[in-house]
């Protein structure tokens, strides 16, 4: 598939997806949306891929919306089109797991990108924001809602009403990010993340990605029995075989997927 405004390389299991409009800051316009939400889906339906990591340029992942796109719109026009539902909608549908990995500005739209994916590697100049407010408006995918579960309220009112950054370790420390590492060796470290996911059992894979994302949606006692039922489920698999016989048998586990 060719891409005007991403690339995409897929290398030992992992697709990487990288933000491609460096005159805009990635900003994140009608056609990288669309782009970015087909090679995603790409990627979930390829068996090659076990993976998914997204990432922007070193100056930065994303800094939000594209102003210049959004700014002579009508309400009329948002609401009709419904602006960014069906982007919110297509990528909390990837199955696999995406890992965001940020250096530079994540602002607006772009935080809120980072978000949706299942896990935050920062680079130690990163700057993550929702200064939607600057704008005139407020944050239109997350910002008040994802970033809130992330943060806290304190925080997320912080950032959303005041429209400033939060570096590296600010993020680190309030569990935005999970881990932040020195800037030249982000991607290095966002692969090897990505490769040790590859190694895995899928099934198990998306099996943490199904039950972690329910803990949004249920109240503790469900979350705890839907959890509880897709781990009984695991023992139909050829790959909880393998893997308890395989810690026995103190070797690798040989998963199949299965
Ligand atoms: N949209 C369009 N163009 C942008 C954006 C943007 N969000 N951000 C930067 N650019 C462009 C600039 O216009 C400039 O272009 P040009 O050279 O043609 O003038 C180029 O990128 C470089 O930017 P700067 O010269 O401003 O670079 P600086 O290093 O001086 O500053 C900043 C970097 C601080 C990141 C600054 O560019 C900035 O503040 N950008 C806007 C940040 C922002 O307000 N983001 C929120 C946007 S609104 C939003 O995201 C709503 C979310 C709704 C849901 C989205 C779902 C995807």
């Amino acid at each position: 598939m060719a891409f005007q405004t991403i690339t995409v390389d897929i290398e030992d299991h992992v697709a990487l997806i990288k933000l491609n409009r460096p005159d805009a800051l990635n900003a994140l316009n009608t056609e990288l949306l669309g782009e970015l939400c087909t090679a995603l889906e790409a990627a979930d339906e390829n068996d090659k891929v076990r993976c998914v990591v997204l990432a922007g340029s070193d100056k930065a992942f994303a800094a939000g919306a594209d102003i210049k796109e959004m700014s002579e719109k009508s309400f009329v026009e948002v609401f009709e089109e419904n602006l960014f539902a069906s982007t919110n909608d297509r990528i909390t549908a990837i199955r696999k797991p995406i890992i965001a990995a940020v250096s530079g500005y994540a602002l607006g739209g772009g935080c809120e990108l980072a978000m949706m994916c299942d896990f935050i590697i920062a680079a130690d100049n990163a700057k993550f924001g929702q200064p939607e407010i600057n704008l005139g408006v407020i944050a239109g995918m997350g910002g008040s809602q994802r970033l809130t579960r992330f943060v806290g309220k304190s925080k997320s009112m912080d950032m959303n009403l005041t429209g400033r950054f939060m570096d590296a370790e600010e993020a680190e420390r309030a569990g935005l990010v999970s881990r932040v590492v020195p800037a030249k060796k982000l991607m290095e470290e966002a692969m090897a993340a990505a490769q040790k996911v590859a190694e895995k059992s899928q099934l198990s894979v998306l099996a943490v990605k199904e039950s972690v994302n329910r803990s949004y949606e249920l109240t503790l006692n469900e979350g705890m029995l839907f959890e509880r039922r897709v781990f009984h489920s695991m023992f139909a698999t050829e790959d909880q075989k393998e893997g308890m016989a395989a810690f026995l048998e103190k070797r690798e586990a040989q998963f199949r997927d299965r």
